[in-house]
């Protein structure tokens, strides 16, 4: 059985919950307002954290402001060294962080180590990175001159993470950031605040190690409020948001409206087709843990299926099951395949998408439910369910965070990719084929309009070393591989005049 008390203990949260000695955790001193700690998986409160205030914020900005006019002389591949004992921190404590973000969030232990794996792969790439921050050299028009562009850091990034990912997301972020030169200021969920405090602890340590200034990775637990500071803020050069599209419209239209930059990760409605020439059985595992792992809390949840109507009968049974055969219950249970959602809104909001969606029309082949009693006391839990739907129908549409699976038959390719595209989110897709000419024109640009496309693959568990995010209410942001790096940086195009006269671009003549 797992003891979180000896999990809270080695992450330092038990016995100093308010500030490591390295600092940089904000959180109002005198102030009463505390966020509570709790955990769907048996509904009990782990712990709480002091919510910061406005003073406490500006504090935090004056504070980061100031590290950052010395991180930034930091040589790149210096900072590099700094995320590479950050990762190695983490690898030491892979098994605590991980069953920490499991209690504290719901979703499987397995599933909490592959979340602390993706930091650590984060890291690992952000160290490789430091030393490839490249620029371009262009040819000048002009004789003995030479052009080229630098990548430069932004100043403060904010990063405002989702409880789903709580702490792999502030992980893309941060191990960018950092490379890149960046300060960073964190508000994470206030539905997993210890994972988060667990982190900065973490990153803390190493910092104090190598005798850095207390400013540059900060936290601060707050609400709704802190958000709003930190997205006004013109001392935040970027603002990189995760969370659903309704937040992102406000991040982005507040960060808009100063002109800033923002990276917004946002809700996704994600679909696989399943073709007449996929493999079954193969496509069954895909579509299975895209739509029921994390209790489908991902941004790449699998939300729908589009079946060719030549296999559809078949797949569905399949389905039906396999869901007969999934175990939910305690997540920390190696032996379940599902467990809780994150609160009980969260459980209300399912109840409401099933019958939102049996208003419609849909017809449930695997019918929902919340389960009861004993080891379901938390209220949390629920039954994944599957329902025949029409893509147009309003729920199909909406981006709701259970594992509520729809499945929607299609007869042409043409047709599968337009129900595919055909929803106002953008993020994950992916197409069940052994057609090469399918699979080709899925990835094409008559193919799927998402961030992220697949073949015979599913909708989640991308990999850190491509650029993540999506398209239309996705919010356009990528994070992690790649060369999303970019977002961290301000470019600076340099010119440079080694003639002893100076001619004019455009050859314009202006002599005095
Ligand atoms: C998210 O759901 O916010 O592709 C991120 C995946 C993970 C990340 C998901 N690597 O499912």
């Amino acid at each position: 059985k797992t003891d979180i008390n000896a999990i809270l203990k080695q992450l330092a949260i038990k016995e100093n919950n308010e500030a490591f000695s390295t600092g940089s955790i904000w959180g109002g001193i005198n102030n009463s307002k505390n966020i509570n700690s709790f955990s769907p998986v048996d509904g009990k409160t782990i712990s709480s954290a002091k919510m910061a205030d406005d003073a406490d914020y500006d504090a935090l900005i004056v504070k980061a402001q100031q590290a950052f006019l010395n991180w930034r002389t930091v040589p790149s591949p210096k900072r590099g060294e700094i995320v590479r004992q950050f990762g190695d921190a983490l690898r030491e404590n892979k098994e605590a962080l991980g069953t920490l973000v499991s209690y504290e969030m719901g979703k499987s232990l397995q599933e909490g180590f592959g979340e602390v794996q993706e930091m650590i792969d984060i890291c690992d790439f952000a160290v490789g990175l430091s030393r490839q921050l490249y620029g371009l050299t262009m040819h000048s028009e002009r004789p003995n001159h030479r052009m080229y562009e630098q990548w430069h850091p932004l100043g403060i990034v904010g990063i405002i993470s989702a409880f789903n990912f709580p702490v792999a997301v502030w992980a893309w972020n941060t191990a960018l950031a950092l490379v890149c030169g960046n300060v960073c200021i964190w508000k994470p969920s206030e539905k997993t605040p210890l994972t988060a405090i667990a982190c900065q602890h973490i990153i803390a340590k190493v910092f104090k190690a190598n005798d850095i200034e207390e400013g540059v990775c900060n936290l601060i637990i707050g609400d709704r409020e802190i958000g709003e500071l930190m997205t006004a803020d013109t001392r935040v050069a970027l603002i990189s948001a995760t969370g659903s599209t309704r937040m992102g419209k406000a991040v982005g239209a507040a960060v808009g409206a100063r002109l800033g930059k923002s990276l917004l990760e946002l809700g996704g409605n994600n679909a696989i087709i399943i073709s007449e020439h996929a493999d079954l059985d193969m496509s069954l595992i895909g579509a299975v843990f895209g739509a029921v792992g994390t209790a489908g809390q991902r941004c790449t949840s699998t939300r729908r299926l589009i079946i060719h109507e030549s296999v559809y009968d078949t797949f569905a049974s399949k389905l039906v099951k396999a869901y007969g055969q999934l175990r939910i219950g305690d997540p920390l249970d190696q032996n379940n395949h599902v467990g809780p959602l994150i609160d009980t809104d969260a459980v209300a909001s399912y109840l409401n998408s099933i019958e939102k969606c049996k208003a419609e029309g849909g017809k449930f082949i695997v019918e929902g439910g919340v389960l009861e009693g004993g080891a379901y006391s938390s209220g949390c839990y629920v039954k994944p369910c599957i329902a025949e739907v029409k893509n147009d129908f309003k729920i199909v549409q909406h981006e709701t965070f259970a594992p509520i699976l729809y499945l929607i038959k299609y007869k042409t390719l043409d047709e599968a990719i337009a129900l595919q595209n055909g929803v106002p989110q953008g993020l994950s897709s992916a197409i069940m084929t052994l057609n090469l000419r399918e699979a080709e024109q899925f990835l094409s640009y008559q193919g799927s309009d998402c961030g992220i496309a697949n073949v015979n693959i599913g909708t989640s568990g991308a990999e850190i070393g491509g650029a993540f995010g999506g398209e239309k209410e996705t919010g356009g942001g990528r994070e992690s591989g790649s060369d999303a790096w970019r977002a961290y940086m301000r470019r600076q195009t340099n010119t440079i005049n080694y003639a002893n006269t100076l001619p004019l671009a455009q050859g314009i003549k202006f002599d005095l």
